[in-house]
């Protein structure tokens, strides 16, 4: 049948209109709900993040750049890839199996699996020098992970995120900080202050001792069990201070974990409310800290990252919800106003103090795990000038 033309006309805007509703739907999916990744994406993503994988099982990795086809001679590795036929094993997976694996998924006890679509959660990090994932805490045959642990990891820290950012693209200035603050706003999950303690044990764990957290200024590492409010203890705290707006711990910019790191109990209530600035006499308890009676520096290693959750919480927080519009201005002594300060001292930290593996860990941790949105100063440091002049 003969389609008339004006109806053909219309039906153009509608397909328009769906294909941009699902694009805006493949960008919004949550973390939890995110597809796996390709081998090729994980490859290209071994950040030392958690990510789901699914590829299909080629063999099993004896070395950099071997691995066997058949004769297996172990069930702790195997190798994945996108296609079948893969031979190239720089385009191969290299997966750990450990112990509670080995008797479902080794390749010497199951030999028949080669070919098989294998999906798997783990740490994507490097495995016999080779990309690889490592830790696993969910594998499955097939397409879909049967268990979900913690987190899928799309996106990782680099490429990845442009789809995150995507309504931000081409801004700069307050159009850049307005679109930010809608990406950053939408689908959060709050936590409870509560919540905030178990979050910091896995957010701010000590890479070296996984029984650890490390304090941010002082640069401690503290067993994750001594959380509390007794000396010796580490406790919450707010990098932008809660008195600067004074809103509180219920849940919003009180327990947002992109400002919360554990400190030691002593040293949070030498902080205070300061705002930060350069100077002072050092700080007891905390090496290569200095403050005075209206600031605080912290240590070199994490100034930039103090300046980077600052600029979080002032594009986080614009007043359109419960909470106050949060700013950054170039003063000290800001009290209970909603303001925090020194804005240029902040910004040369942001500058001699680049993201590093630990704050692009945290980021990605609490996009996928816990709030589902992301510190966008982390993922694009260049931000700050372009909002912040
Ligand atoms: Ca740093
Ligand atoms: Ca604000």
């Amino acid at each position: 049948m003969p389609v008339p033309k004006r109806a053909l006309a219309l039906s153009i805007p509608a397909a328009v209109t769906a294909f941009v509703a699902l694009l805006f739907t493949l960008v919004s999916v949550p973390a939890s709900a995110a597809a796996a990744l390709t081998v090729a994406q994980a490859i290209s993503s071994q950040t030392g993040a958690s990510g789901t994988v699914t590829g299909y099982i080629v063999g099993e990795p004896t070395a950099t750049s071997t691995v066997r086809f058949s004769d297996f001679t172990g069930d702790t590795a195997l190798a994945i890839a996108d296609s079948k036929s893969e031979t190239s094993t720089t385009k191969m997976l290299y997966v750990q199996i450990t112990a509670a694996y080995r008797s479902s998924f080794g390749l010497l006890s199951n030999p028949s699996l080669v070919g098989k679509a294998l999906t798997v959660t783990g740490t994507l990090t490097a495995y016999f020098s080779h990309a690889g994932l490592k830790s696993p805490t969910a594998m499955s045959l097939g397409t879909t992970a049967t268990t979900s642990p913690t987190t899928t990891a799309t996106p990782t820290a680099t490429s990845s995120t442009d789809a995150y950012y995507a309504a931000a693209a081409g801004k700069s200035g307050a159009s850049l900080k307005a679109a930010l603050h809608t990406i950053i706003s939408t689908g959060v999950t709050k936590l409870s202050y509560d919540g905030v303690w178990n979050a910091l044990k896995v957010t701010d764990q000590d890479p070296s001792n996984s029984s650890n957290v490390i304090l941010l200024y002082s640069g401690i590492s503290r067993s994750k069990s001594l959380n509390g409010g007794d000396s010796g203890d580490w406790n919450r705290e707010h990098v932008w201070a809660k008195s600067h707006g004074d809103f509180g711990t219920s849940a919003g910019p009180g327990t947002d974990l992109h400002h919360l790191r554990p400190e030691d109990v002593a040293v949070n209530a030498l902080r205070d409310n300061k705002d930060f600035d350069t100077g002072g006499s050092a700080a007891t308890g905390a090496p290569g800290n200095y403050t005075d009676s209206d600031s605080w520096e912290p240590r070199n290693a994490v100034k930039g990252d103090v300046a980077r959750m600052i600029f979080y919480m002032a594009v986080r927080y614009q007043g359109d919800d419960s909470w106050p519009d949060l700013e950054v201005n170039d003063s000290v002594n800001n009290g209970s106003n909603p303001y925090l300060g020194r804005l240029s001292v902040l910004k040369q930290w942001n500058t001699q103090d680049p993201p590093d593996a630990f704050e692009k860990n945290r980021n990605q941790i609490i996009y996928s795990t816990y709030q589902h949105n992301r510190n966008p100063f982390i993922d694009h440091p260049e931000w700050v000038s372009s909002i912040f002049g």
